[in-house]
């Protein structure tokens, strides 16, 4: 009994310690909850390992990123496709709906540390130039950075 006690433990701590990788999805929006073209979560807080599905809910969107980690790979995914980025190193990515940029259908990814927060700054100032509608979303979602 106590032998299986111990091993019970044993078990227990090693399936602790192991880290699942979660896929986050987000949804490509004409209408969500913070208003017309969105990103919904348009922040996400994950670990190197993630991924993230871009699912085209609504018609009409898909995503391109302006800014990645050094070493993380950037992307640009088809209209009305589902689309999967997997998170590879620590950083800030930042993303953006090519059509509706200008409306503030932008989104960030944070894994880890924002060790790029300098890179980040400037694509976003970039970025918030072309947005002519809803620039104070791109303020709320750069407010969730931590
Ligand atoms: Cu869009």
């Amino acid at each position: 009994m106590m032998v299986f006690k111990t091993l019970a433990l044993g078990v227990g701590v090693l399936l602790s310690s192991i880290v699942v990788a979660k896929d986050w999805q987000v949804k490509m929006l004409s209408y969500g909850e913070k208003g017309p073209m969105v990103f919904e979560p348009d922040y996400i807080q994950a670990d190197v390992g993630d991924t993230v599905t871009f699912v085209p809910t609504q018609p009409g969107h898909h995503t391109k990123s302006q800014l990645t980690p050094a070493g993380q790979a950037g992307w640009t995914s088809k209209f009305n496709q589902t689309y999967t980025v997997e998170l590879t190193h620590e950083g800030l990515s930042l993303y953006f709906c090519p059509p509706h940029l200008m409306m503030g259908m932008v989104g960030v990814i944070q894994v880890g540390e924002a060790g790029n927060q300098a890179q980040f700054d400037q694509a976003y100032d970039a970025i918030k130039d072309k947005v002519v509608v809803n620039p104070e979303r791109l303020d709320l979602i750069k407010s969730q950075i931590q």
